[in-house]
């Protein structure tokens, strides 16, 4: 049995206007390599360099790839994630493999695309499908035949992984746990969890889920100890029904990672419990609260959550358009100025934004994509440091916008993204007591700041520098004074 043990942190609370040091309990106990409980510092180093990187690249690449969203030369839909397609058509895998192997032909290079596209964009990690539902491993695997050595004589893991330290970009790694491919998985035992023979008997008699599980564990092992450090295992994805330890051997299998990789931070999504942070079936049915034995963060899916989850770390994933996997059907692009608005909006909340890509079957990068990416990037390149480091505001969100926050040394920097400017052109904000040492545009710009009863108000600008978002850093001097309510950890 596990111990159970509770960590005493302090957390700043203002009541009625006056600043008192609350001790609080947090849940300690987290399983750590050998099962020993992780501290709270512990946790807080681990997540660090997560927590300061606000964005992030998902890429969804494998066999479905190459289909886009085609099946038998007719759309499988127009609208929605055709990494599914295999279930959508309902496709056993030989039926499958045979029509999309030969459309998967990964060009030279293709990865040195993606890394260099995430780093233009501002990006500081990408998680990559070694794996998706599809059941086909992106790395060389020993321990089936169902991967890029095996098929294509090549290890796309690897060559992913080296493009990507080559930017200095940190290695995220998606791994599917339900798998549509391998003949053991005993998909009877899920009536939510999805799969092409869903509700059909199994074409190979009786299957033995332990097998699968050996075999899931083994290729995950291969994915921690054959392609240096791997900063984040991204799991997808577990029921109510069917999920942690019963499903696939959960504990077991995130302490086999940590064995490996002490410092990689997980996701929640072996698990589907509320401990785990999951309310419902939904892609947005979450709980603000994780208890660490289950994973890092939370991860809402196509969702951005309307206010933070105080004490919790969250990701929001989502798509460019509307499939995760390459569709040749799917035109409903999000402008960038919408991914922009959303990176901002997520990060005043404290949260990561996942930034999907799906290539082709060759590995290329739409061309939608690659400009919304560069068009995010040209921004990011003058505001950085208003995204990258910061924390969630420590007051509600204003009428114009979102705010930012830093605080350095007991100096205290609000970023104020201006989605709307004023028409009179006079920013106010309420709810911030510290005393004002300098305002600034980012970008350049002279703009005057003044306190007076407790508001705020900025002056300076007619209009807009930055039709998306315009920011002004505002050093304000002591610590960061939180509302109640909008705290994070
Ligand atoms: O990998 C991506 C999705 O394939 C996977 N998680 C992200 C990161 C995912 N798992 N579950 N869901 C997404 C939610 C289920 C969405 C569905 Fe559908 C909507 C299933 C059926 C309708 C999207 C559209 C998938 C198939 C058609």
């Amino acid at each position: 049995m596990r111990k159970h043990s509770f960590t005493v942190i302090t957390r700043s609370l203002a009541l009625g206007g006056l600043l008192l040091a609350v001790p609080c309990l947090a849940q300690g106990p987290l399983a750590g390599a050998a099962g020993a409980p992780e501290s709270s510092s512990t946790h807080d180093a681990r997540m660090k360099w997560w927590r300061e990187a606000r964005f992030g690249m998902f890429v969804h690449w494998g066999l479905y790839s190459g289909l886009a969203g085609t099946w038998e030369g007719k759309p499988a839909g127009t609208s929605g994630g055709m990494e599914w397609i295999q279930n959508i058509v309902k496709a056993d895998t030989d039926t499958y493999a045979r029509a999309a192997v030969p459309k998967f032909r990964p060009k030279p290079g293709f990865a040195r695309e993606w890394a260099r596209l995430a780093k233009a964009a501002g990006c500081s990690y990408v998680v990559f499908t070694t794996k998706h539902h599809e059941g086909f491993a992106l790395h060389n695997s020993r321990v089936g035949d169902f991967d890029a050595g095996s098929i294509l004589q090549r290890d796309l893991v690897k060559e992913i992984v080296t493009a990507l330290r080559a930017e200095g970009l940190r290695v995220g790694f998606y791994h599917s746990v339900i798998d549509w491919h391998h003949d053991q998985y005993d998909y009877s035992l899920s009536q939510q969890l999805p799969h092409p023979l869903h509700g059909k008997p199994s074409p190979n008699g009786v299957r033995d889920h332990s097998r699968y599980l050996k075999y899931l564990h083994a290729q995950a092992e291969e994915l921690v100890t054959g392609y240096g450090r791997v900063d984040v295992l991204w799991w997808d994805y577990s029921a109510q029904d069917f999920q942690g330890d019963e499903a696939w051997r959960a504990t077991e299998l995130m302490n086999l990672v940590r064995k490996h990789q002490p410092a990689v931070i997980m996701n929640n999504r072996l698990f589907r419990t509320p401990e785990a942070g999951w309310k419902s079936m939904g892609t947005d049915g979450f709980v603000g609260t994780l208890d660490w034995r289950y994973g890092d963060f939370i991860t809402p899916e196509q969702h951005i959550p309307d206010t933070g989850m105080p004490g919790v770390d969250w990701e929001t994933c989502m798509t460019m358009n509307t499939t995760w996997g390459y569709s040749e059907h799917d035109r409903q692009w999000k402008t960038s100025d919408t991914l922009i608005r959303n990176l901002v909006d997520i990060a005043s909340k404290g949260g990561n934004y996942l930034l999907n890509i799906g290539p082709q079957g060759d590995g290329s990068v739409p061309t939608e994509s690659v400009a919304a990416l560069h068009a995010v990037g040209d921004w990011m390149k003058g505001h950085r440091e208003s995204i990258v480091g910061t924390m969630a505001s420590p007051v509600p969100k204003p009428a114009w916008g979102r705010i930012t926050a830093r605080e350095r040394k007991g100096v205290t920097t609000l970023f104020l993204h201006v989605f709307d400017w004023p028409a009179n052109g006079q920013l106010t904000l309420a709810g911030v007591p510290n005393p004002i040492r300098k305002a600034r545009l980012l970008g350049g710009g002279k703009v005057t700041a003044d306190s007076r009863h407790g508001i705020i108000t900025i002056t300076g600008l007619a209009q807009a520098p930055n039709p998306v978002d315009s920011v002004i850093a505002l050093t304000l001097d002591g610590p960061l004074v939180r509302q109640p309510g909008v705290d994070r950890p």
